[in-house]
């Protein structure tokens, strides 16, 4: 293992994305974000996802230097053309008009169009919860998920994340895919050579497999929780896809039409201002939330994005550690 500062890993991102004719702004939205996951421990969507922008580029499936466009599409709603770009920086265009119209109208949508998409959800629902919003955000990928019940795929990975705030605290987020694991975590399972666990996926007919690259190039991944994720990820689609004008997973697959690119589609983020909601009630209505996330933790079950706050405090006082293979393969983007 390599291990490597804050600074080491932001450096190194932003080195290869300038390396690749990535403008200012994007090198910056990126970059900020794969430090964010990798700082975090979430290793499916930290520096590894770099060979996949770059990747992209090379199959000419992402505008380096693509400039999002805001629109004030509704009293409650903003749009963000991202011209082909990755979403980092669509989402950053659109956030001061979103929070503004959150505050303003007490619920607001954030309609990313055109984006094409790597990323942790959790990023974006931070800095959200950071406002003192409430915020969910939904997103399609490629078709690479059948059905429960099925054995073609159908759906995306399609993550949702929800976030809560907490006075004096940090909130509470949930983000996860509506598969039963993230593609990128299967992708280093296949790079580490390790079989994956039995419900991840199918091969080509359909039968469980624990091989990463069978359930990749030939099978399907599954849902998690059967059919419930499989309706999860049908609303994903329907909400992230035609109800904002975008690609489904299937078109986004399709677009694709081989390269193996990420995925190119849009995705939907809502926030909501409790104190819209709650006027002079909001304080105690926060209040009454804690007693929930402390029935939960005091009887040692841990709240989702704990490990995640864990593992920052860590890799701000010692670096992050990442595999030599992928540091290679990361500095080998630099020649
Ligand atoms: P997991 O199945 O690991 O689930 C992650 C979520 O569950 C996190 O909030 C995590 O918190 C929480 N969690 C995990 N274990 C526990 C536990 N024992 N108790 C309580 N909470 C727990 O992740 P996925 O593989 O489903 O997704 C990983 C990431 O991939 C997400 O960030 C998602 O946004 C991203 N993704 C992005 C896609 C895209 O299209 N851009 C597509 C699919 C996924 P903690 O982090 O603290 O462990
Ligand atoms: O890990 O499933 C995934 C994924 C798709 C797009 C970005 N991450």
């Amino acid at each position: 293992m390599a291990r490597l500062s804050l600074n080491e890993i932001e450096q190194l991102s932003q080195d290869i994305l300038q390396r690749h004719g990535f403008s200012p702004a994007q090198v910056q939205a990126v970059a900020d974000t794969v430090v964010a996951g990798q700082r975090d421990e979430c290793h499916s969507h930290g520096l590894y996802r770099l060979l996949g922008c770059i990747d992209t580029l090379k199959a000419g499936k992402v505008v380096p230097n693509a400039k999002p466009v805001p629109h004030d599409r509704a009293p409650a709603i903003v749009l963000v053309d991202a011209g082909g770009g990755f979403a980092p920086l669509a989402f950053r265009t659109g956030l001061p008009l979103l929070i503004d119209k959150a505050s303003q109208q007490g619920l607001a949508a954030l309609m990313i169009n055109h984006c094409v998409h790597f990323s942790a959800l959790w990023v974006e629902i931070e800095q959200l919860t950071e406002a003192g919003l409430v915020a969910l955000a939904c997103n399609p990928s490629h078709a690479w998920v059948a059905p429960a019940g099925g054995r073609l795929p159908v759906f995306g990975t399609n993550p949702i994340a929800f976030g809560w705030p907490r006075p004096g605290k940090a909130p509470y987020i949930f983000d996860f895919a509506t598969s039963a694991i993230a593609r990128g975590d299967i992708e280093l399972h296949r790079r580490d050579g390790v079989p994956i666990p039995t419900g991840w996926g199918v091969d080509g007919e359909g039968r469980a497999s624990n091989d990463a690259a069978t359930v990749l190039d030939k099978g399907a991944m599954l849902p998690f929780g059967g059919h419930k994720g499989s309706a999860l990820a049908t609303m994903i689609e329907l909400i992230a896809g035609p109800m904002i004008d975008d690609f489904t997973s299937a078109e986004s697959l399709e677009w694709d039409a081989g390269c193996q690119a990420l995925p190119y589609h849009g995705e939907l983020i809502l926030a909501f201002d409790p104190r819209r909601f709650l006027g002079d009630r909001t304080e105690s209505s926060l209040q009454r939330a804690e007693m929930l996330f402390d029935s939960i933790a005091e009887q040692g079950a841990r709240l989702p994005s704990q490990r995640r706050y864990q593992a920052r405090m860590r890799s701000q006082a010692e670096g992050v550690e990442i595999p030599d293979a992928l540091h290679e393969d990361l500095k080998a983007l630099l020649r």
